[in-house]
């Protein structure tokens, strides 16, 4: 058996997922008609201290229809340099919404209010407009990190300061709600626009929510329309999410816990290094001291696990509800057998 710890993406329903899913009452969402969809809007709504909320194929989608409600063709957006709409979603701000992205770091998981203040323009003709920031919470790339509530409020007070618009990636906002022990809509709050997902740790098949105000959800319903993601009887898809957001969500604390004891496993060998104080939440983030991240990768696929490479020397390991503790146990004796002799 694989241990797929590539993505927390990689789950199958569960069979009381697949249940609901069958049972799902449904309609033509085009028409507003799907109750289930409905059922799940309103609660992502009510969750994230939201007026309105939409229910689309993927946090892409969600992101992607923020940026679009949020901004006008020429305009600049303001974001992460490691983030997920600047690295991994095609390009797809300067297609589908025309801005120009504006990448600051955020090594830690975040940028400082000083460096936003630095980065936004003054108005001069010859500038693009700085229109809206977004932030990631947890921060993917960094390792899944939480970002703190103060930084939270620090970097949106600033934006707002300047005028800006505020979208949240919250691909895993679940997680860090959990790592913090706060609810979704506190973490939520200072946003205009926040994005879920429901198919990473939650482990629904498909599904995003976009969630905000009742205006803008109105004009984000139209773009996902023209974009091709208008869906019919979608209830069997919702149904998954409000299974998982009932079921799965209250055991996400023990994704956290089995990427715990795999970073501490990982930190007892000499030839990776690892920051723990990064590992807050299911991501383990860390790094090969001696060669490559796909040569450590390759070896461990003969094993059976499974890990993704987040940069030449950098690797990515994702704990989820289809690896057990066990698995996590099994990892680590292969990596010790594989990797346990000391760095020289
Ligand atoms: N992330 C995927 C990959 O694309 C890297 C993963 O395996 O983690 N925001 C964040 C923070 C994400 O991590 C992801 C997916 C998305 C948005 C996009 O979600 P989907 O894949 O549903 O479009």
């Amino acid at each position: 058996m694989l241990i797929d710890l590539r993505s927390d993406t990689v789950t199958r329903p569960s069979p009381g997922m697949r249940r609901a899913m069958y049972e799902a009452e449904v309609g033509d969402d085009v028409f507003g008609e799907d109750p289930t969809v409905r059922r799940l809007e309103t609660r992502i709504a009510e969750l994230l201290g939201k007026e309105a909320a939409l229910f689309v194929p993927s946090g892409v989608m969600g992101n992607q229809l923020a940026i679009k409600v949020l901004t006008h063709p020429g305009d600049e957006v303001i974001l992460g340099r490691e983030s997920h709409i600047f690295n991994y979603e095609s390009g797809a701000p300067a297609l589908i919404s025309g801005v120009q992205l504006h990448p600051l770091d955020d090594t830690p998981g975040w940028f400082s209010p000083e460096a936003l203040a630095l980065a936004v323009r003054h108005g001069h003709d010859w500038e693009p407009r700085s229109r809206l920031v977004c932030l990631e919470n947890t921060h993917n790339r960094a390792g899944g990190v939480v970002v703190p509530l103060d930084v939270v409020e620090a970097v949106t007070t600033e934006a707002r300061r300047h005028g800006l618009a505020l979208h949240l990636d919250g691909a895993r906002l679940w997680h860090a709600s959990v790592a913090l022990g706060v609810p979704e809509h506190r973490l939520a709050a200072p946003f205009d626009t926040v994005s879920v997902c429901l198919s990473k740790g939650l482990g629904a098949p498909v599904g995003s929510v976009l969630a905000a105000s009742a205006d803008l959800i109105a004009e984000a319903r139209r773009f996902r329309k023209l974009l091709g993601g208008g869906m019919r009887q979608v209830g069997v898809l919702a149904a998954a999410g409000l299974y998982a957001l009932e079921h799965h969500r209250p055991l996400l604390a023990e994704d956290h816990a089995k990427a715990r004891r795999l970073a501490e496993g990982i930190a007892e060998l000499p030839a990776f290094e690892i920051d723990l104080k990064r590992v807050q939440t299911n991501i383990v983030r860390f790094d090969v001291r001696q060669g490559t991240a796909e040569n450590v990768l390759a070896q461990l696929r003969e094993e059976g696990v499974l890990m993704v490479a987040f940069g030449p020397r950098t690797i990515r390991a994702t704990t989820h509800r289809d690896v057990s503790m066990q698995d996590i146990d099994r990892t680590l004796t292969i990596l010790h057998r594989l990797f346990g002799r000391p760095a020289n």
